[in-house]
């Protein structure tokens, strides 16, 4: 400390400013010596309250101080006048080696012994330049008599804390000290070379000091964040920095070539690096360029100091990768892992509680391949007849939107590729293996203009084992309301009734193919007791196979008005059309919870309307429902909803500590009040 006293003053600069210190000494130390010290802190350091010194001389000494506290000081004051403080002696290699290492224009260093004291060696055996002065590169002089090192001699002395070698770097400090900052910029220069003399080029000082130092510069030069552009050891003093003090690092920094070279461990912690690099946004961009030389000093990246550093970035950067994806909290990413979404619907084994409805994006073949290839917990076709339809006239879609959401209203009119299509064994072979690895439920709807064309197809079904093993169930749709002439059979009780009847009794649905009903949207508490009155008859009483039901088709009879022109914008059945997507939203969450309070647990309730988030998913399963269905959303998004939809859903139940759905599912509670 006495012979590098600038580090000192570095320590000086801390925030807030130190009080107390413990002098780890030698405690045989010469009392002059401690007392230099001590006089030393005090002068560097006016905020000391506190100094502990180890000192077996000191201690001797203080037993013959008085007890009495002004009689004291005034011992203290003659006892140091006493004892005076002898200068420590910079040894002269280290004044030496405060100079930086300059070159004469041929490229020959210059030797520094020579211009600064003397050179044990003669010119001639000396291996670095005698002929030229160290301080102005001319010829005939040394150092020690050069003008240029006599006008800034001073100027070098009274720069303790660092010493700024270049003369790029000594005027831009000259500048800074004038309080011009704005030199920095107007000369394009933004670079403070810090050249500490005590800790000259010794590796392990840098490794000790060297953070402390910058850290100084930093502050002294009232800098408050950096990018940094390391090198060969200097990467493992940032490393120090990033650790220790990350805040004054700003987004973005280079490594080229790092190296640790010979030291034993780390300098700083790989834990506090990453947790820097993970709570401060910093990037780090890292470069190795191999030395392609024989020379066994040579620059690889496989040599054992790069590789070390580099091994233990990789391991920080694997967890990052995966938090950087989930807004940079590590651990946040294994937390989701063991957020399971998956659901058994009515025997389903679905990997992910979301998936597509029967309508929009389910019509073609390759429109179902995307679906296979998405998120999407399962694959529901677009509703089949027995022949194949083009549906109602054009324009019969048409979007509403609500902020950042949206509602729809459709008149399509059951356009379909036909039963034939959705049931082919080969395009279901080809289906099944887009959604590998795991595979998903092949969900076939069904929206037969009779009774006896849904039997028909059922019939077809079952006669044929080829699709019967890609067919996981089938969903009856008794709620389109855009056929012309065709009454939605969902509203209409006895012939409702006598379709659930008949077709849960037909022989397709064994515990290998499940019945689902597409209802239509209920408005009145009424109408849900006997919708599910009827349902529980059947599968209670006459052990029918009802797996479940969707909750809800569109609800019918919207109307889309142009103000413009004055017209509907829908063009089929007087501009009617089912309403969906977020106006429904709502509406579908009442159908739910009703449905569910009222059927028999082992009829489950899908929720669909109105999903378009995370949240809306995790409504719908709060109001009771097994899985979710998206339709208007999976229209304007495309198939990528669903892994969106999922994974907010993950972090929303993750926020709340739920790990599985079973931990919410029908757990709405109600809020009442007392009159
Ligand atoms: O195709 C349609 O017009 C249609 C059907 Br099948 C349905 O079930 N729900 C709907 O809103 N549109």
């Amino acid at each position: 400390m006495l012979a590098h006293p600038e580090l000192l003053r570095i320590l000086a600069g801390c925030s807030p400013p130190f009080t107390v210190v413990f002098a780890d000494i030698g405690g045989n130390r010469e009392l002059t010596h401690v007392l230099e010290l001590l006089q030393l802190l005090s002068s560097t350091m006016p905020h000391l309250r506190y100094v502990a010194v180890k000192s077996e001389a000191l201690a001797s000494e203080l037993q013959k101080a008085p007890v009495n506290l002004q009689e004291y000081i005034k011992w203290w004051e003659e006892f140091c006048h006493h004892v005076r403080p002898v200068k420590v002696r910079r040894r002269r290699m280290q004044q030496i080696l405060q100079h930086p290492v300059r070159r004469t224009k041929e490229g020959t260093e210059i030797c520094r012994f020579a211009n600064y004291g003397t050179c044990s060696k003669a010119p001639s055996e000396c291996r670095y330049d005698h002929g030229h002065c160290h301080r102005c590169l001319q010829p005939g002089h040394w150092a020690m008599d050069c003008e240029v090192t006599e006008a800034t001699h001073e100027k070098t002395e009274a720069m303790a804390t660092y010493s700024l070698c270049s003369e790029v770097a000594e005027g831009l400090f000259a500048a800074l000290r004038a309080g011009g900052r704005e030199y920095l910029f107007l000369k394009e220069y933004n670079i403070v070379i810090i050249d500490s003399p005590s800790l000259g080029l010794s590796r392990h000082r840098w490794i000790q000091y060297g953070p402390a130092v910058i850290r100084g510069v930093l502050r002294h030069l009232d800098i408050d964040q950096v990018s940094v552009f390391s090198m060969g050891l200097g990467s493992v003093i940032f490393h120090q920095i990033l650790a220790e003090t990350p805040h004054l690092l700003s987004h973005t920094h280079i490594v080229y070539n790092q190296d640790i070279a010979d030291l034993k461990s780390f300098p700083f912690e790989a834990y506090d690096v990453e947790v820097a690099l993970r709570d401060h946004d910093i990037q780090i961009w890292t470069i190795y360029n191999d030395e392609d030389d024989e020379d066994p000093q040579a620059y690889s990246r496989h040599s054992k100091g790069p590789a070390r550093l580099s091994e233990a970035f990789t391991k920080m950067q694997a967890d990052l990768r995966c938090s950087l994806s989930l807004r940079n909290h590590c651990g946040t990413q294994r937390a989701m892992e063991k957020i399971d979404i998956g659901c058994n619907l009515a025997g389903l084994q679905l990997s992910c509680c979301i998936l597509n409805a029967s309508g929009p994006r389910t019509n073609t073949e390759q429109q179902l391949m995307d679906i296979a290839r998405s998120s999407s917990g399962a694959l529901c076709s677009k509703s089949a007849t027995l022949e194949e339809r083009s549906g109602n006239p054009q324009p019969r879609y048409t979007e509403i939107q609500l902020g950042d959401r949206t509602a729809s209203i459709n008149s399509e009119g059951l356009p379909n590729k036909g039963f034939a299509a959705y049931s082919d064994s080969s395009f279901l072979q080809r289906l099944k293996e887009c959604s590998e690895p795991h595979g998903k439920p092949y969900i076939f709807s069904i929206s037969g203009l009779s009774l006896k064309e849904n039997l028909e197809m059922l019939d077809r079904l079952a006669e044929s084992p080829d699709v019967l093993q890609h067919l996981s169930a089938v969903e009856v749709n008794v709620a389109c309301p855009n056929v012309p002439g065709k009454p939605l059979v969902g509203y209409d009780f006895p012939q409702f009734a006598e379709v659930v009847q008949t077709m849960s009794r037909h022989p397709l649905f064994t515990k290998d193919c499940v019945l689902g009903f597409k209802l239509p949207p209920y408005l009145d508490a009424p109408l849900f007791d006997a919708v599910a009155k009827m349902l529980n008859e059947i599968a209670l009483g006459r052990g029918g196979a009802l797996g479940y039901v969707v909750c809800c088709n569109t609800l019918g009879s919207a109307l889309a008005v142009d103000i413009e022109t004055e017209t509907t914008v829908l063009h089929p059945k007087g501009g009617f059309g089912g309403l969906g997507g977020q106006l429904v939203r709502h509406l579908a969450l009442g159908n739910v919870r009703h449905l569910r309070s009222r059927l028999d647990d082992s009829i489950h309730v899908v929720g669909c309307g109105g999903v378009a988030t995370g949240e809306d998913a995790f409504a719908h399963i709060l109001c009771g429902a097994t899985a979710v269905q998206v339709a208007t959303q999976h229209r304007v998004e495309g198939p990528q909803c669903f892994e969106r939809i999922a994974s907010e859903l993950r972090e929303l139940m993750q926020r709340k500590g739920y790990t599985q759905l079973e931990d919410f599912r029908g757990k709405l509670r109600v809020r009442e009040s007392k009159l």
